[in-house]
C-alpha cells in the first residue's frame, strides 16, 4: 500500500493505494484476454452508447473529479475542469466513431472479384500514461480502444492512481462488461515486460528513454507499439509580432501548467529587433503571477507535481547559470503556506543551442530565450534539435509563417499559438525520437486501434473470365 500525497501540501494524504504486481497484471491480462472477444463483436450501437454513458456521467462528477486531480497532480483547479471535461467530450467523439469505423468496398483487379477491406481490433491493449495530463491521457487512449472494439489494460503513473481509479469505475458504472477495462496501479518495472510482450498493442505517453526500452521489449513478439514521448519544441517570435500577444502565447506555453507538457515551448527564439522588450515583458508577467495551493482560486500558478521533478527544475536552474545564461527571474524565495513542491518559474536569457537547458527535455516552468538575427537563422535553430514534436511562431507575416511551417521538422506546427494544447479531433503526435508508430486521436486513433482484414470474393457463376488472368495489357503469368 502506497500513499499518494497533494503537491500543493504534503500533509494531505490524497489515499492509499494497492499497486500491482505481476500476479495482478496476469490476472488482468487473462480477463482482458477473455472478455475482447465479446466486446469486438458487441451490437455497435450499444458500443457507442456506453461510451456516450461515459462522458455524460464524466460530466456529471465533473467538479468532484476536478477538485481530485488538482489535489493529486497539483494543476490549478480551472486547468483541472478544463481537463475534466475535455475528457467527458473526447469519449463522446468516440461514441460517435464507433459508427464511422467504415471499411471499403471496390471491384478487384480481376473481372468478376470483389475486394473487402474492414477494420478489424487489434485485441487486448496496454496503456501506458503519464503524470502530467492524468484524466485525458488516459481517456483518448481508452475511448479509442474501446471504440474500435478492444480491450484494456491502464497503467497510469504511480503519481496520479486515485484519478484512474475513479475513471475506471465511471467506466465500470456506465455497464461496461466485467474484463473489458482493467486497471494496474504501481511501479511498471515489476510487470510491465510481461504485458508489453503478452499484450497486442502497447500505446505509451512518457519520456522517450522509457518509450526506447518499451520498443526494445515490443520487438520480442513484434507487439505493435504506438509511443509518444518527450519535445524540446521551439517558439520563434519575429520582429513583427504582437508584442503583448506573443508574451501571452510563450507564456501559456512554457510557464503555465509549470511547463509539465510534452508539447512546453521550451525554446524561445527571438529576433534582433523585438529581442529586450519581449525579455522585459515575459519577464514582468513571470514575476507577477501568484504562486500558491492549486484549490485556491487565487492561484495563478501551483506546484510541480512530483519531488523528483522539482529536483530537476532546479537543477536545471543551478546548471544554466553556471554555463552563463543570464537568469532574468527565478532566484528568489516562494512563500506559500502550506508545505509542497513550490519553485519560482525561471526564465534565462543569452543562452545557446549547445546548453543542456536547449537540448534536454525540462518539463518544467524553466525556459531559456535565444537571441537570433532573422527569420532564417530562427528555422535554422528551431530545427537544431533531437526531438520533433510541436513548434510554432508569432508573425503577422503569413509569408514567414508559411517559411516556417514549410522548413519545420516538427509533427505539429502552431501559428500564433502556443505549442501546447491540442485538438482531439484531429491526429496528435510527432516524428521520432518524439513519437513512433502512428499519431493518436483524430483520424489516426482508427490506424493503431484496428488492423485491416482484406477479403478477395470471386463468384464464378457471375463472371465467363479465368478468375487467375488479369485482363489483357496487365496480364501477369505469377498470378
Ligand atoms: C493537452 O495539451 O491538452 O504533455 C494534452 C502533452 C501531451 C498531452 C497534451 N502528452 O503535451
Amino acid at each position: 500500500m502506497e500513499p499518494s500525497l497533494n503537491p500543493s501540501d504534503l500533509n494531505d494524504v490524497v489515499g492509499v493505494y494497492h499497486w500491482s504486481d505481476v500476479n495482478d497484471a496476469s490476472t488482468a491480462l487473462a480477463a482482458a484476454r477473455q472478455a475482447q472477444h465479446g466486446w469486438g463483436s458487441a451490437n455497435l450501437p450499444t458500443r457507442s452508447e456506453l461510451l456516450h454513458n461515459v462522458g455524460d456521467r464524466i460530466l456529471g462528477v465533473a467538479d468532484n473529479l476536478a477538485q481530485l486531480l488538482s489535489r493529486e497532480q497539483g494543476k490549478l483547479l480551472s486547468d483541472a475542469l478544463a481537463e475534466v471535461k475535455r475528457s467527458a467530450q473526447i469519449f463522446h467523439y468516440f461514441a460517435g466513431e464507433v459508427l464511422r469505423n467504415n471499411g471499403q468496398f471496390v471491384r478487384g483487379l480481376r473481372d468478376g472479384f470483389m475486394i473487402s477491406v474492414e477494420r478489424e481490433p487489434v485485441g487486448t491493449v496496454l496503456l501506458i500514461t503519464p503524470w502530467n495530463f492524468p484524466m485525458v491521457v488516459p481517456a483518448w487512449k481508452i475511448a479509442a480502444a474501446l471504440a474500435f472494439g478492444n480491450s484494456v489494460i491502464l497503467k497510469p503513473s504511480e503519481y496520479t492512481p486515485g484519478i484512474a481509479v475513479a475513471l475506471t469505475e465511471i467506466i465500470a458504472d456506465a455497464g461496461f462488461p466485467a474484463g473489458v477495462v482493467n486497471l494496474l496501479i504501481g511501479d511498471g518495472q515489476l510487470f510491465g515486460q510481461h504485458l508489453v510482450e503478452n499484450v497486442d498493442a502497447v500505446s505509451f505517453t512518457g519520456s522517450t528513454t522509457v518509450g526506447r526500452i518499451i520498443l526494445g521489449q515490443a520487438s520480442k513478439n513484434m507487439t505493435k507499439v504506438q509511443l509518444e514521448l518527450g519535445g524540446k519544441n521551439p517558439l520563434v517570435v519575429l520582429d513583427d509580432a504582437d508584442l503583448d500577444h506573443a508574451v501571452d502565447v510563450a507564456l501559456q506555453g512554457s510557464i503555465l501548467q509549470m511547463g509539465q507538457r510534452c508539447t512546453a515551448s521550451s525554446r524561445l527564439i527571438v529576433t534582433r529587433g523585438i529581442h529586450d522588450a519581449f525579455a522585459d515583458r515575459l519577464t514582468r508577467r513571470v514575476a507577477d503571477l501568484r504562486i500558491g495551493h492549486a484549490l485556491d482560486p487565487d492561484t495563478q500558478l501551483g506546484p510541480v507535481a512530483t519531488d523528483r521533478q522539482l529536483a530537476r527544475n532546479l537543477e536545471f536552474v543551478t546548471e544554466s547559470k553556471a554555463a552563463g545564461a543570464e537568469l532574468l527571474h527565478g532566484d528568489g524565495a516562494v512563500d506559500v503556506r502550506t508545505q509542497g513542491y513550490y519553485m519560482q518559474p525561471a526564465v534565462f536569457a543569452g543562452t545557446r543551442s549547445d546548453m543542456r537547458l536547449n537540448i534536454e527535455e525540462v518539463f518544467g516552468p524553466v525556459v531559456g530565450i535565444i537571441q537570433v538575427g532573422d527569420i532564417d537563422e530562427a528555422i535554422s535553430v528551431a530545427n537544431e534539435t533531437d526531438y520533433a514534436l510541436s513548434s510554432g511562431i508569432c508573425t503577422k507575416s503569413l509569408n514567414a509563417a508559411e517559411r516556417f511551417r514549410r522548413s519545420s521538422t516538427a509533427g505539429m506546427v502552431m501559428v500564433n499559438a502556443p505549442t501546447a494544447g491540442i485538438d482531439y479531433h484531429v491526429p496528435f503526435g510527432g516524428k521520432p525520437p518524439s513519437g513512433f508508430g502512428g499519431r493518436e486521436n483524430g483520424s489516426a486513433a482508427q490506424e493503431f486501434y484496428t488492423e485491416s482484414k482484406v477479403t478477395y470474393t470471386y463468384n464464378p457463376q457471375e463472371s465467363s473470365v479465368d478468375a487467375y488472368q488479369l485482363n489483357s495489357a496487365t496480364k501477369n503469368d505469377n498470378i
